[in-house]
């Protein structure tokens, strides 16, 4: 562990690590006020060290979870700001990116929840799997504009991240039924909408998100039920536009089955990949904060917002 990351960078870190800070827009909140923190709190004294605390800093939490391209967009935001060439200067510039970041999240994902709620109509049903902040900015939107939406929520093995989306649907008054990931296909004939988040959009228009999202997508797809992903451009990956891939995060098997049942069972192997991959064919809208695209086509959107790739701003 590098000496020069600050303990509260380092937890917030642990915390990513062990999801209880999760959800890609959650992270990347997460991730940018650390920054600010490991700058105000830096006591370098000189430009470089100052840039190369930050930088380590930016590693450490990196290196947390793999997928959820919106932590290294969140981190090289924040980095970029740095253009000053005195110490308190550059403090000075990462205190305010991260404060203009964490705001335009918020905005993007309260703009993005009224484009969603665009789609919804007084009466539907919607499916969800996972918790996604940028989903359920879609519904509140709807709810807010008066509309009735109901709710069939997976619970979404193993983790049951459904459960949080149970309680916040709840709360913001809509009518929940709780279901196993394994009952989604019986229950589509009576959805309007799969609604999902993700943690990247490929340059393909491919959506990476929860595990089981892309079996979802199909069943949808078979049913004739329109698949919606809410995606902030925060989500958008730029590296996919050269050609690399997405690194699916594979967790602990103790997120599946614990020792004791797993000895009984004779030691099978166990696999816990946390994300998988839904092609564009099976998905018929991403919904930003820059209105909505068929997925083919957010590659437009990307160019525009990313230009050319340039080296990560972490990389020393
Ligand atoms: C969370 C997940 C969410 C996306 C989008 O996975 O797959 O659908 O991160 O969330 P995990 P949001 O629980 O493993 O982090 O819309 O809040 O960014």
């Amino acid at each position: 562990m590098d000496e020069r990351v600050h303990p509260e960078v380092r937890r917030i870190a642990d915390e990513i690590d062990t999801m209880e800070i999760r959800g890609a827009a959650t992270i990347a909140d997460a991730v940018a006020r650390a920054l600010r923190t490991q700058a105000q709190e830096s006591d370098a004294t000189d430009p470089e060290a100052f840039r190369g605390e930050l930088r380590a800093a930016a590693r450490t939490l990196y290196e947390t979870r793999p997928t959820a391209v919106s932590l290294p967009n969140a981190l090289r935001y924040v980095l970029r700001g740095m253009s000053s060439t005195t110490v308190e200067g550059l403090r000075q510039n990462v205190v305010e990116s991260a404060d203009e970041f964490c705001a335009r999240l918020d905005r993007a994902q309260a703009d993005l929840g009224h484009v969603g709620a665009n789609r919804l109509r007084d009466g539907d049903v919607i499916m969800t799997h996972c918790h996604s902040t940028d989903a359920l900015a879609c519904v509140e939107a709807a709810v807010e504009q008066g509309k009735h939406i109901e709710a069939i929520v997976k619970e979404t093995r193993p983790r049951n991240q459904g459960h949080i989306t149970a309680r916040e649907l709840h709360e913001m008054g809509v009518p929940v039924t709780l279901i196993v990931d394994s009952a989604a296909r019986r229950y589509l004939n009576d959805v309007d909408h799969v609604l999902v988040g993700a943690d990247a959009v490929a340059a393909d228009g491919s959506v990476i998100n929860k595990i089981g999202t892309s079996g979802l997508a199909v069943n949808a797809r078979d049913r004739g039920t329109p698949i919606m992903v809410a995606a902030q451009t925060l989500k958008l990956h730029p590296g996919t536009m050269t050609g690399h891939t997405v690194d699916i995060e594979m967790r602990d098997t103790d997120e599946v089955i614990d020792d004791e049942t797993l000895t009984e069972l004779g030691n099978p192997t166990v696999k816990n990949p946390a994300f998988d991959v839904t092609p564009p064919r099976y998905v018929d809208a991403i919904v930003t904060e820059r209105g909505q695209f068929p997925p083919e086509s957010i590659v437009i959107l990307m160019r525009e917002l990313f230009g050319e790739g340039t080296t990560e701003p972490w990389v020393e």
